[in-house]
Order: structure tokens, then sequence, then C-alpha cells
């Protein structure tokens, strides 16, 4: 069933040659300037996005603003039981919608599926939350008084989505938010337009069944509009997934007016690989890790530590294995690798090879970019491996391509070592079946990112757990685990159900 072409693709998803938001049957107004989106696929126009102005931003505000103060008042199950009718959507959709993000995105449509599903499971995390956004209770110090806390939805969320994950991301973010009483406001990446509208496409076919005002879901459109959120009081959280360089940017403005943020920036995320290591694991950990989506997951692998015992084999394995990579269309089943974003990002590529060489680093495996039947779009590169020192700068900074650096180590405090010494701190695995180095690099004195797996690559988390990195990477944490609570305001509620007024820690104010 996944013979159908884009054409019927797009019709499913309520997609022409020519959209805007305000035809999504949502919340949304574009009067702006329109973007084109080709796709990195065959580097054809898929179709046209209006941007949204300043001033349709205003109106889509005004009305969230609206939105916000019904919805708070539908109780969280209620809300729930929404988000379980757009998982339903989306099961109906996911041929359609995996299709689009592959087409639009790049990556193989067996992912674009499977960023779908992940769509999928957090509407189900999110409906069982809704019954389960519980506070603690205290024990007050002082006689008949009771001490609890609750949450409270914080408002409106503003959400700020890459292209790399342009539907996954966002649904994480949209659909806790919902639960916990939070309306929200996207921009998507303006790589990646028509998944926004695809996915606001769905929505409001529910929101219509069920009555929900359509200022609970907006949607805006254009790097303008970036700002336009950052700086708006009315939006007290800011979720950005993107770059460290823009993430500094949001940090600082939305901090600027004491609001809150979640970041999800740049990953730079290495595998350990120990002389205890089943080496045929690590070949598919490392391999999807590094090759998968093109390299452009903030989860990608960038880095292999190898210990030295183990190092040739490993490089031969690798060699072995990129040798066999098929690189091309990736609606084509076969292919194991699809194009880079645009030429940009073919660029960056270029560049950072370049680079590395310049340092000193040494091919292992011959990077370059794609020409002839099939590469027309210009977008397709060879996945490469590079040999290399952490310390190198470009081994430093998150290039989003398919290059891997390869690294020798002795001792494993040394290889923790390496894997930490960098500015960011998503992912980080370790491939060993000794206990004792796996305990050692789970420990408070081993692996420093967010996500520490054994036995497992970097890339590919479940949506049950916490998502999100420490230092460069921004401190943000999504989806599972209790990530919910950075949607809501905390507040502290202390009853006194006595007939006298004493005051805490013993004070005595008599008059
Ligand atoms: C991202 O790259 O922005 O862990 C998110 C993974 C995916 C999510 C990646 N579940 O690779």
């Amino acid at each position: 069933n996944n013979q159908f072409g884009i054409s019927e693709v797009l019709e499913k998803l309520g997609l022409t040659a020519e959209n805007n938001g305000s035809s999504t049957g949502l919340n949304s107004f574009s009067n702006g300037k329109i973007i084109e989106s080709y796709s990195p696929v065959d580097g054809k126009l898929i179709a046209t996005v209006k941007t949204s102005t300043k001033e349709d931003y205003q109106k889509v505000m005004a009305t969230a603003e609206e939105a916000f103060k019904s919805w708070r008042l539908v109780p969280a199950p209620k809300r729930g039981e929404l988000v379980r009718q757009i998982g339903e959507e989306l099961r109906n959709k996911k041929e359609y919608l995996g299709k689009l993000v592959s087409y639009e995105m790049g990556k193989s449509l067996q992912e674009g599926l499977g960023e779908v599903q992940e769509m999928i499971d957090i509407c189900d995390f999110a409906v069982g939350l809704s019954r389960q956004l519980y506070g603690l209770t205290m024990h007050s110090e002082r006689p008949m008084h009771r001490m609890y806390e609750q949450w409270h939805p914080y408002g409106i969320v503003g959400i700020i989505s890459a292209f790399n994950f342009p539907v996954a991301v966002w649904s994480w973010n949209t659909m806790l938010a919902w639960v916990c009483g939070d309306v929200c406001i996207w921009k998507p990446s303006s790589k990646t337009p028509l998944c926004g509208i695809a996915c606001q496409n769905i929505i409001a076919g529910v929101f219509k069944k069920n009555n929900i005002p359509e200022g609970v879901c907006n949607l805006v459109t254009g790097n303008e509009c970036g700002d336009l959120i950052n700086t708006d009081p009315r939006i007290p959280l800011v979720s950005f997934t993107g770059s460290t360089r823009i993430g500094r940017h949001v940090s600082k403005t939305v901090a600027e007016r004491f609001g809150n943020t979640i970041l999800e920036l740049g990953g730079n995320n290495a595998i350990i690989v120990s002389e205890h290591a089943d080496i045929n694991m690590v070949l598919v950990g490392a391999v999807f890790g590094a090759v998968g989506t093109a390299g452009q997951r903030c989860t990608s692998t960038r880095r292999l530590i190898v210990h030295e015992s183990v190092y040739d084999k490993t490089i031969d394995v690798l060699q072995k294995a990129y040798a066999q990579l098929k690189i091309g269309n990736p609606l084509d089943a076969e292919n194991h690798v699809g194009p880079l974003i645009d030429k940009g990002a073919v660029q960056d590529y270029l560049n950072a090879i370049e680079k590395a060489k310049s340092e000193g680093g040494k091919i292992i495996v011959e990077g370059g970019v794609l020409e002839g039947a099939g590469y027309e779009s210009g977008c397709y590169v060879k996945p490469c491996i590079i040999e290399g020192k952490n310390s190198f700068e470009i081994i430093q900074a998150e290039t989003f391509a398919p290059i891997l650096y390869v690294m020798k180590y002795k001792e494993i405090e040394e290889a923790i070592a390496m894997q930490n010494d960098v500015p960011q701190g998503l992912s980080s695995s370790i491939f060993t079946n000794n206990m004792r180095e796996m305990e050692l690099f789970l420990s408070h004195a081993g692996s420093d990112c967010g996500i520490a797996n054994v036995n497992i690559g970097t890339s590919g988390a479940e949506i049950g757990g916490a998502f999100g990195g420490e230092k460069e990477t921004g401190g943000g944490r999504e989806s599972g685990s209790d990530a919910w609570k950075a949607y809501m305001r905390r507040q502290t509620n202390t009853i006194n159900y006595g007939t006298q007024l004493p005051l805490a820690q013993g004070i005595k104010f008599d008059f």
C-alpha cells in the first residue's frame, strides 16, 4: 500500500499546489511571502506555502488567548480523549504522512513511517498521562494545616521545530501540552512547511468533530515568526529544537522576559567500542547511527571511540559495511541513505571534510557528492569515515551530515573522558559485555549526557523516556517520563482548617 504517488499523498493530506495556514480550518493566517518547498529527493518543487506576517501573528495570538480560557477548564481526561482520537487519525493517515515526511525532508520511507509512529506513541502516552498529572502532598509543620501542590497549565506554548523531525517533535510537545491544558502555537521549519500544514489538516478534522475551538491549535509560518514568539510575554514557554547557535539566541531572548524554555540543541554523540564488545552489534548500532537520516538526527553517531585492541577489526567491518551502503531515493526501500536537506547542507558536509583533513584527519572511507541519474537534486552525498583526534575543532562541532570520526583509546576512563570532552551532551553509548565498564559508564563518574545507552547506538530513542541533553544541548527534556512538568506551572497550597493562625518557623507575632 505504499504504491501511491506523491500527488495522491498531497491530495489525501489536503495539500494543494499553493497552501496557506488559513485554509487548514485551524487558527492560522498567512498573507506574507511565499516559501517554495523543493524535495531533496528529486529537486522538484512540491508546492508553495504562504508565510504569516506580523499582523497575521497578532490575529492568531488573540484567538489563542481566548481559546486557552475555555481549554483550561476542560477536564484533563477529556483533553486526553481528544488526543486519543488524534492518535487514531494518525494511524489512518500514517502511510500518507510518512511518505510526505520522506519526500519533503528526504529521510527513508521506513524512517518517515517511524516518525509518524512516534507521533502515535506519544498520543497513547499522553492519553494515559491525562489521568496522571500528579502533585505531591506534604505534612505541614503547623497543626490543622494541609499542604499540597497542584500543576496548572501555563497558557500558550510556542513550539519552534526543526526540519529533521518535521512532525514528531511537534507532536511530542503538543500532545503533552494539550493534556496539560495549554494551547500551542507552532512555527514549523521553513524547510519543511508542508509537513506543518498536513498536520494541521489532520488535527482540524478531529477538532471539528469534537467542537474544539480552533485557537487550541495554532500555526504560523515563516522565520520572522520565530522572534515574534521569543519576545512575546504572552507565551510563558518556548520549546525550541535546532542548532546551538540559534538556541543560544532563543535562550537569551526568552530569558530576558523571564519566560521558560525547553531547548533541544546540537549533539555530538559517541559510541565507545570496548574490547569486550560484540562487534556484530556495534556494526548495526554504529552504521545506522552514523548514516541513518543521512546523519541529520540530533542523536546521530558522530564519533566512535574504539579500544586499540579491536580498532583494526572495527575499521575493517565498517569499511565492508560502508561499501555495501545503497545511496539514493529514500522512497525506494532498497536504499539505506537518502539526500541531505539542501545544497547548503551539502556545502557544510564538504567544508567539514576539508577542515578535518586540514587538521590532520585521515580518510578511512572517502566521501563526496553524487552526480548523475537519480542524484539530480544535488543533495546526495557518500557517508564517510575519518580518523582523527577528539580535540580537532571540527570534531568538537556538530555537522549535520553522515561523517563519522573514529579514534582509539587504551583505558576505559580515558574513553569516557573523551566521550565527555565536547561542548554538547545529548546521547552516548557503550558497547561492552563487561559489567564493570558498563556500570562505570552509567555512573555519576561516567557519561555526562542526557541519554546513555548500553549495547544500543546513540540514536532511535523511545518516546517513553525523557529526551534531551546537557551542556550546549540546552538541558531541555521532552516526551516521556515526567517531561510533562515543564509544560505546567507548579502551585504550592497551604490550607488552615483550624481556628488559630500559627505562623511558620515558630514566629510569634502578638498584638
Ligand atoms: C532529533 O533528532 O531531533 O532518538 C530527535 C532519536 C529520535 C528522535 C531524534 N527518536 O533518534
